[in-house]
Order: structure tokens, then sequence, then C-alpha cells
């Protein structure tokens, strides 16, 4: 299609926001620093603007000085989003341009938005040098005026864009306005799964540029494995000197120095302050010295092969969008690093710069990727007019990586470039790839949506099933067809550099990849799709805060919540996920055999041993504390692994489920978590649970007088069989079988894929509109028993279910539940398969021995760990942004549901442990709600006790459960023992 030769400027009849050949004007790209003691002035705070819906904008009356030009105008803050700001609507599409596709033109309804400042130069603006205004980020399209005068355009929102001003510069009463347009050739680059938000998003600064300052450097820092040495040299493009003096070094620009240095890694990230002293400016550097290889087929850095455990991460707030301060960026990597996450792919475009700084900082591997998607053209019939297979459209492709690699090469926790996401295949890649192989050949190249991968230095894949990638583990993957590129790409190595889709409840699956990324050394590991969920502030009329998610702003065209799926909720209260992925991905492996009388530490660090750690361990009988001391662990290298033996068992321990637990501890405050936070822990098994006593005869015979039935100390339905009171307990319903769940986000599937969608098929079985059919209620001597058959609407296939009641000496109520599926439920796994029951509102505290403190299921369950817990039922909930099935805690041996008083139910498992839920408000009414501010508190605890769950997986985008996951229908038979709790007993 393209292939007649080009002019020059192949789109010069176009207007500028719908040319993507860069315009001249902006300043060549140059790297970014934080500190020197050249002067800078903010322009960020509160500017003139006004929104008009086409690209002319409000005329030129406002590139004057005339105040009366903005005099009708709003105010906005800046930088920011006006959409967020009462002007327009945010919108989300996953893939969908939100305009005809045309490239590079776009529609008439082009948001348009003037914004103006006027300003003074600060007293104390040296009068000599030059100026320079930097944008960090606007989208989509700018164009630039100061004093009247015109600067320039630009296009590539997530990128700086400078100008030479101090030409046009006054002490006084400058005008800067810029015009933002939202749409332009730009944005068909810009396909990026997230939320559409135009504005000035990014800070806006001047920057004096004396005279002999340089316009830009290049710290090359390596790390000389075998002698321990770095190797230092910074290009200048101004003669100057080189200080690191904690090294003693003193070397002139372009000058290369070796000396011995601790080496720079995410676990380690030693920075050596240093200056670059030039005629005109002294700058702050910080050195880290690393080397990145690859190297017979693995990924390495200072000569180890290293592991990413990583996300995906965005820059996202939900007030603010975009635009996201140092505190925000902060608090993402503290909290990350207090997660074990060790790596960030900054998805899909370049980061605030301030945010590398803080990596290089707390220590944090990055893969920084180029402002760049084109996704939305994978519905045309072969990508067709994609810009990376149309060479007019290279220059903007270039510019786009340039104004990436320039910016950000200097920061040593960047050690992977990534071309973009999503754009097919193109030659416009590679010539991307040579630009950046030629600039900066001292890191990797990566590029994923290209299965040839021609332009990568790595094997990279998307949410790959678990046998896919222990295939390639194994390097026994299917051949590409060209031999020379399926030898390219099976010399690398492999990379998920999306997956486990952390959408609503989940991801599940976690630990089986992460056996295969410790297993297999090609495998070096990946990165969570995503970390946080971009969902937006909104109110209820009266006043209730929740998060809107795509549809909620009036869009035409949308792709709804899948915009919300990351590991913290949008205001970065982290989620069960991001604790399962904590300890998932633990660098300590800690596990015991107590029978052998030891257990074993393994060290899963890349680079340190385990020094800045401290172990204690506790043995706890039913899950109370019995004895708790220190464990020396000798130091131990990364990848190795120490077999101690346990401390001596406490002697006079009582009967009962008797439980090693080792924490390993920090043993001193680091930058990101004081001394105490924990890093990993194993908990192993010294005695088994005993088994359940049976029931202590004689066992009270069932009476029936009119319509109630009297079993011991409870009272039953004579019709319907079921439970009314237990010892004057009231129950609001008493238990019955249950199967149905509130689809979560993973069974929902992956919403272009109707198909494949787990909770089609329980719609399809009738699995949301069971209904009980009472057959028989038999009075024995010594038990009750219901005969029923739940079955679905309108379906053949059942499940007999019969539940039999007996009542023992102690006052206690036993229940056992047998069930017996008929018809085909082939290929329908349950859901869940247990009981629900419901208590009196007043009901809202839960304590229990078992899972937790948090939130698993049959596939997220590594993080809950046997221990007694309480809760109130409200704490129990996760708010999911979209509600769906949450909050079950796993190997439940008993609960209690109390009120204040401390009288209430308890619920003791049988030979197996259950699961427990607790809401206030049902699975349906749950199903029912598409925001958290849809429920409402009824007069219900509603408790389910599930003998079984079915997995979660990541299928929202990926895998499905595994099998080993799945709940099939068949055979069952569950019980429970239940007791009522009088007041008193707590004193209450
Ligand atoms: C993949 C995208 O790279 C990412 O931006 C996001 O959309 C994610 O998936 C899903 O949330 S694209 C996927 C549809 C293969």
């Amino acid at each position: 299609m393209h292939d007649r030769p080009q002019a020059e400027a192949p789109f010069a009849a176009l207007p500028y926001y719908e040319n993507p050949t860069p315009a001249p004007g902006p300043l060549p790209a140059r790297s970014w620093w934080a500190t020197s003691d050249a002067a800078r002035h903010s322009l960020n705070g509160t500017w003139d603007f006004r929104l008009t819906p086409t690209a002319d904008g409000t005329g030129t009356a406002f590139l004057g000085d005339d105040p009366a030009a903005t005099a009708d105008w709003d105010q906005l803050a800046v930088p920011g989003h006006w959409v967020l700001q009462g002007h327009g609507n945010p919108a989300y599409t996953g893939v969908a341009y939100l305009f005809p596709v045309d490239p590079p033109r776009v529609s008439d309804e082009n948001p348009t938005g003037d914004h103006r400042r006027v300003f003074d130069l600060p007293e104390t603006w040296p009068a000599d040098g030059e100026t320079v205004l930097r944008f960090d980020g606007v989208d989509s399209a700018a164009r630039v005026w100061l004093n009247g005068e015109e600067l320039g355009t630009f296009q590539g929102s997530r990128l700086p864009h400078e100008f030479a001003v101090g030409h046009l510069l006054r002490r006084t009463g400058n005008v800067l306005a810029v015009r933002v347009h939202q749409w332009s050739a730009g944005s068909y680059l810009e396909d990026q799964d997230m939320w559409w938000l135009p504005g000035i998003f990014r800070d806006v600064t001047l920057l004096h540029r004396p005279a002999g300052a340089p316009t830009d450097h290049f710290v090359h820092a390596d790390y000389d494995h075998t002698t321990g040495e770095g190797v230092l040299r910074v290009e200048c493009d101004v003669p100057g000197r080189v200080l690191v003096p904690e090294l003693g070094l003193d070397l002139a620009t372009g000058e290369q120095a070796r000396v011995p240095v601790q080496p720079w890694s995410a676990e380690t990230p030693r920075l050596y302050p240093g200056e670059l002293v030039t005629a005109g400016e002294r700058i702050a550097l910080r050195v880290g010295f690393r080397t990145v290889r690859i190297e017979d087929g693995l990924l390495k850095v200072n000569g180890r092969r290293i592991l990413f455990r990583g996300v995906n991460r965005h820059d996202f707030h939900p007030d603010t969008g975009r635009a996201v301060d140092l505190a925000t960026m902060r608090e993402d990597l503290v909290l990350m690093k207090r997660h074990n996450i060790n790596a960030v792919r900054t998805s899909h475009y370049p980061p605030h710069p301030a945010l590398l700084d803080l990596c290089d900082e707390l220590g944090l591997w990055v893969i920084d990727e180029g402002d760049l998607e084109t996704h939305g053209f994978c519905w045309m019939p072969g990508w067709a007019g994609n810009p990376v297979a149309d060479e007019r459209w290279n220059p903007a492709l270039v510019d786009r990586v340039q104004r990436m690699v320039e910016r950000d090469k200097n920061r040593p926790s960047v050690v992977i470039w990534s071309l973009g996401n999503e754009c097919g295949r193109g030659a416009g890649l590679s010539t991307m790839a040579a630009w950046v192989r030629d600039r900066d050949p001292s890191r990797p190249v990566h590029y994923e949506n290209d299965a040839d991968y021609p332009d990568s230095d790595i094997y990279s894949r998307m949410y790959a099933p678990h046998a896919e990638v222990e295939a390639i583990g194994r390097r026994v993957e299917p051949p590409l067809a060209d031999p020379t590129l399926d030898a390219h790409r099976r010399s690398l190595p492999f990379l998920q550099i999306e997956y486990a889709h952390a959408m609503g409840n989940g991801p599940g699956g976690l630990a089986d990849y992460q056996r295969l990324f410790e297993t297999y050394e090609r495998l070096q590991g990946g990165f969570v799709w995503e970390w946080i969920d971009h969902g937006l502030t909104k109110h209820t009329p009266d006043g209730r805060r929740y998060y809107g998610y795509g549809g909620d702003f009036g869009e035409e065209v949308h792709d709804g919540n899948f915009v919300c799926d990351g590991l913290v909720l949008p205001d970065r209260t982290p989620t069960p996920g991001l604790l399962e992925y904590k300890k998932v991905i633990e660098p300590v492996r800690i596990t015991g055999n107590a029978a052998g009388g030891t257990l074993t530490i393994r060290n899963g660090h890349d680079f340190t041993g385990l020094d800045h750690l401290a172990f204690t361990w506790v043995h706890t009988v039913d899950g109370r504390e019995l004895a708790t001391g220190d464990l020396a662990v000798p130091p131990l290298a990364p990848g190795e692994l120490v077999e101690l033996p346990l401390p001596p068992a406490p002697a006079d321990a009582p009967p009962g489920e008797a439980l090693w637990t080792v924490h390993a501890r920090l043993a001193r405050d680091t930058a990101w978590a004081p001394a105490g936070h924990e890093v990993a822990w194993g908990q192993f098994t010294a005695a088994p649970r005993p088994a359940p006593a049976p029931a202590r005869g004689p066992l009270a015979t069932p009476r029936r007088d009119g319509a109630v039935l009297t079993l011991g100390p409870a009272t039953f339905d004579t019709r319907t069989g079921r439970l009314t009171t237990l010892a004057g307990l009231p129950l609001a319903e008493g238990p019955r079988l249950d199967v149905f769940r509130a689809p979560t986000d993973n069974d929902r599937g992956m919403h272009w894929e109707k198909d494949a969608q787990i909770s089609v098929v329980w719609e399809k079985h009738g699995l949301h509109r069971m209904r009980h059919r009472v057959d028989a209620v038999e009075l024995a001597a010594d038990a009750l028993t219901v005969r029923t058959r739940v079955a679905p609407l309108s379906l053949d296939p059942a499940l007999h279910t019969v539940y039999r009641w007996t009542a023992d000496a102690e006052g206690a109520l036993r229940l056992t539940v047998t069930v017996e599926p008929t018809g085909d439920w082939s290929s329908c796994p349950l859901p869940r398969l247990g009981v629900r029951l419901g208590l009196p509102a007043a009901f809202g505290r839960a304590t229990w021995y078992g899972g937790g403190p948090d939130e698993s299921y049959p596939d997220t369950r590594e993080a809950s760990r046997l221990g007694r817990y309480a809760a109130t039922v409200d704490a129990l909930q996760t708010h999911y942004v979209r509600p769906q099935e949450n909050g079950a805690r796993s190997d439940v041996r008993w609960a209690e549901l109390t009120a204040d008083d401390g009288g209430g139910l308890r619920i003791e498992a049988g030979e197996r442990p259950f699961w427990l839920t607790a809401r206030r408000w049902t699975s349906e009414q749950l199903d029912a709600a598409e925001h958290t501010v849809d429920l409402t508190p009824g007069d219900t605890v509603w408790v389910n006790l599930d003998h079984g769950q079915h997995g979660i997986g990541s299928q929202s985008c990926g895998p499905a459960p595994l099998p080993q996951y799945h709940l099939t229908a068949g055979p069952a038979e569950f019980g429970f023992r239940f007791l009522a709790i009088d007041a008193d007993r707590h004193g209450g």
C-alpha cells in the first residue's frame, strides 16, 4: 500500500495536529535531571482555561496581554486533566479509538483546551544565559505561544518537550498560552488501554541554562563483576569534571575511571552521589554501577541471572488521573517494596521522570516503555493502516523512542528499553530498535507483540498459560516457520511481560507460575497486570464516594470495568491479590519437615545474603502461642539453602493441632520499611489436627409438635425441615445447600470471548436460580433427616441433597450433608459447594481458627496462614470496584459469629475444614451490584460454610483456573457442628 516513494513531508498539507511528523520548534531530546545549581521556576498552578469542542480553540485573542481576553474563562489546576475538573468527561476504551480510523486524520469533534498563564520571573532570575520552557507531559497535541510569539507545536503525550524562550521572556507579565487538542495524529500512537485524559498533566517548568552549562550528559557506569570494579565515564557536550568524592574520583568528562565499588541492584540500590561540574552549571549525579547483558540466553545483571518479580504500573490517581504527585509515586514504590516486588514495567509510556529517580533510590528494576500503542488497528484486516508498518510515520516513531531514551538514559534502575505495547508488527519498530541499539548498546531492547521477535532481545509473552510457559522454560516451544527467526527466538531469555490479570478477585494461579520461574533458568519472571485499579472518584447524590469505570461517564463506546484490574484498589488499599503476590514471590523460602526434625531456609535473592533479616519461630497449638524464639540462620549466598534442626517442641504442649511458623523480618530500618517488617514466612505442621470427636450420646430424639419440630436444643420447620432456632438463637434462615457465587471478573472472562466464560456456563446451567424441593422430613430415634432435590429452574440436572441432623449430649447440633448429582454436570464445575444460613444482623463479629487473616480461594491461598483471627463482618469484605464474590477464609476449623454481648453461634468443622464467608447481603445482591455503593446492609448476616470452592484463575484476560482448582460436581459429604454461645460466656 505504501510502496510508492514518499515525498519528504508526506503529511505537510494537514494541520499540525493531524501531521504526525515532528514539527520544528521543540529542542532536541536530552536527559532529565532533578538537581543542579541552575535556576528553575515552576509554572504549575492555577491557569486560565477555556474548552471548545473543535480544534479551532478560542481564537487568538488570549495570546496577548489583554486580560479581558480571558475575563470569562474558568480556572484550571495545571498539571491536570480538564475532564477531571468539570470540563467534558473522561472516557475509557481498552482498544477502540474514539474517532473514525483514518490515519493520521481525526474527527471534527476535537475537544480543545486553551490554557493561559501570566507570570513574572523570580527576582533572582539571571539576566544572562538561555531559558528553556519544559513541558513534561501534554495529552495529546499542543501549540505554544509566549508573549504572543509562537514557539511551536508538539505531540507525544508522555514525553518531554522543550523550547528555547530566553529571547522572548520579560521580567514581568509574561503570557504563556497553550492550546491543547484531545485528538491528534499522535492519538493513533497512543491507544493504550486506559482512560482518555487530555490536558497539561505533568509539570511545566522554566529552566535557566547558564552560559557554559551543558545541554546534555550521558553517565556510563558499568560494573565489572569479575574484578569488582566500577567503570565510569560521563559524556558531556561541554567540557567539565566529574566528581565522586566517596570514590576519590575527579576526572574529566569523556575520561574513563575504574575503581572498586559496590554495585547497584534492585536489592542493593547503592548510589554514589557525585557532581558534574562545568563552567556554567553543577549538576548532581547519583551514580549506580551495574552492567546488563544477555549472555548464554539469559538476562544477567552484574554477571548474574536475575528474576523479575514485577508489576505493570501506570501513573494513576483516582482524583487526578495521570497527574500524579511525588508523594503518590513514592507511596506506590514503597508499597511495592513492602510486598517483595522488585521490578516495574512502565506500561505503556515513560512515567513521570521523578518516578525513575525513586526507583534508583529504593531499588526496583525498570523496563522503561515507549509512549506507543496502535492496538486499535488490530480490527482492520491485516492491521491495515498500522503506523508502525507505514514508513511515513517513522520520524514520529523515532522521535518518541528518542525522547524516552534521552530523558531516562542516566537512570541505573532502567535495565531494559521497551519500544511500546501492542502495535502488531512493522518495519517502523525495527527502525526504532536500531536507533536505540546505536544510541545505548548497554541495555537490551524489548518488544512483545511480534511473535517472530525480530526487534527484541527478549522472548516476551502476555498471559501465556502455565503449560506454554513451561514449554518455553524447557526450551521445547513449537518452532517458528522461519528457521533463522526460530533460532533467534530460541536464543532469548523469557519474560511474561504481562500475566496474572489482577482484575477483581484474583489473580489465581500465581504460585504455579512462580514455581515455573524458579525451576527453569530461561524463565526470568514476569510482571503482573497491573498495579492499580484505574477507578475514578465519583459521589452519589447524597455524597457517598465510590469509583467509576468505563460507562460511568456517558461514553458511547467503552470497556466497562476492564480498567480496574490492579493489585491495589484505586485508593491504593492492597487487595488480597497483592498479599498473595507478596507471599508467592518472597525472596526467602522457609519449609519444614517436622517429622524429620528440620526446617529449610533457601535464599532466593539474586545478590544479597540474609544479613538484613532476623528469623524467629513460633510454636502454636490450636492457634495458641506456646513458645517462641529466635532462629540463628548461618550466612547464605544467593541460591543457597540450609537445613537446620527445629527448636525443641515445648514439653508441656496440650493435645491439638501443633504448628511451627517461622518469620523472616527486616533486622534494620530500610528506606521502604521499618525494622520488624515481615518479608517471608513459612508454616508447617508439627502435629496434625485431631479428627473431630464422635458425637457423645445419648443422641436426642426429634419430636414433632404442630408446625414445630424439636431436636435437642433446636427447632425446625416441620414442612421444610429447616433449622429455625438453636438454643433460643433465632436464625433468619437455616442452613441450606448453596452453589452460587456472584461471578468474579475472572469468572466472567474476557468480554470479547463470550463463550469461554465460566459465568456463562453457570448461567446456562441455572445456578443462579436453584430451586429446593423437600421430598421427605424423616424422624428417627436419633436423627432428623431431610431429603431434598436441589435443581435449576427449567432444567433437569439435580443435586440430591440430604441433611442429617443429630443433637449430642453436649447440647450441640450436628449436620451431615450428602450431595449426589444426577444428570449431566460434566461441563459445569460448581462455583461453590456448601450451605448458606442467615443470622440476625447483630451477629457482626467473626472469630475463627483457620486460614487468614485475609481472603483466599483454592488458587489464591498461599498467603493464608493458620491462626486465630477476629474481624467484624464488615471488615471481612473486599471492596472490589465492581462488586463480586469475595471474602472467603480457607481451612477454617471453627468459627464464631457473635453479637456485641458475646452471644452467638459457634460452628465447628467436620472431617474437613471449611471455607467461611459472611456478609450483610446475599450473593444475589452482590451479583446485582455494579458499584460498591449499590450494596446496603440488610437485617441478616449471610454466612456460607463451604466444603469446596471453584478456583479463581485469571481469565478476565488469561487462562482459566488450572484443572486441579476446579470444583467438579460429584458425590460429596461434609458436616458441621453448631453450638449456641450465650451472652454471659463472655461476661457481656
Ligand atoms: C493487554 C494490554 O497490553 C494491556 O494494556 C491491558 O489491556 C491488558 O492486556 C488487559 O488489561 S492486551 C490483552 C487484551 C492481550
